[in-house]
């Protein structure tokens, strides 16, 4: 059987996605660097692969796939040997869609908020700061987190009571949040699902490097 090849840099959080993934399916895999300072992402080579120029992309023998969250749905309905292939994805339209709705919540909502503030903060020297932008999008996020916070409050995890894909975006992102210098809120149930998600192998052995 080929090797499952994974374009992209280890310190993009769409990359982290689907590494994170990975390590909870128990799927071997090749990550070759690509993106920002390692280029390839812009080359003829790669933009036949995916015309966005962008990272992740995956080839599994042959098959060509870009957009992390497709990606990771991919993974999970085409993993046979995984216990967690049932909980992290489940084939039960009702269970799926709650985990679908979490995950576009990420997608549209979500990561458009927090995209502005790490690069702001991770990625931006202090004199090309947009301060006035970095707090509308501050606010969005402690807006976004009450909602979730309130989500939290009745479950265990973002899509119900077990661990699935959509707490696995929204997980990436609280560790953003967490590693910036801004003010934050105080919220009881995000702090009692991050520890626990944080505690994953996928987290740690992938996600918890500094942010740069
Ligand atoms: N919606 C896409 C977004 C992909 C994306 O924006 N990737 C970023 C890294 S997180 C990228 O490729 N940036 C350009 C670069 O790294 O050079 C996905 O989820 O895969």
């Amino acid at each position: 059987m080929s090797e499952l090849i994974i374009w992209g840099r280890g310190n993009s959080i769409n990359v982290q996605k689907v590494l994170w993934t990975c390590e909870d399916l128990s799927i071997p895999f090749r990550r070759i660097d690509a993106g920002m300072e390692f280029g390839v992402n812009k080359t003829p080579e790669y933009l036949a692969i995916n015309p966005n120029g962008l990272v992740p992309s995956i080839d599994d023998a042959g098959h060509l796939l870009w957009e992390s969250q497709a990606v990771m749905r991919y993974l999970v309905r085409k993993s046979k040997t995984q216990a967690n292939k049932d909980s992290l994805y489940p084939a039960d339209p009702l269970a799926a869609s709650m985990v679908d709705q979490w995950l576009e919540w990420n997608s549209t909502t979500v990561w458009p908020a927090m995209r502005p503030l790490f690069w702001g903060w991770v990625r931006l020297k202090e004199n090309e700061r947009d301060p006035i932008a970095l707090e509308q999008n501050r606010l969005q996020m402690i807006k976004n987190f009450e909602m979730l916070n309130q989500r939290l409050k009745i479950t265990k995890f973002v899509a119900g009571d077990y661990f699935t894909l959509a707490d696995i975006p929204l997980a990436l992102i609280a560790y953003r949040w967490f590693n910036i210098p801004i003010e934050r809120t105080d919220f009881e149930h995000i702090n009692r699902w991050y520890l626990e998600v944080c505690n994953r192998p996928g987290f740690k052995k992938y996600c918890s490097s500094p942010l740069t």
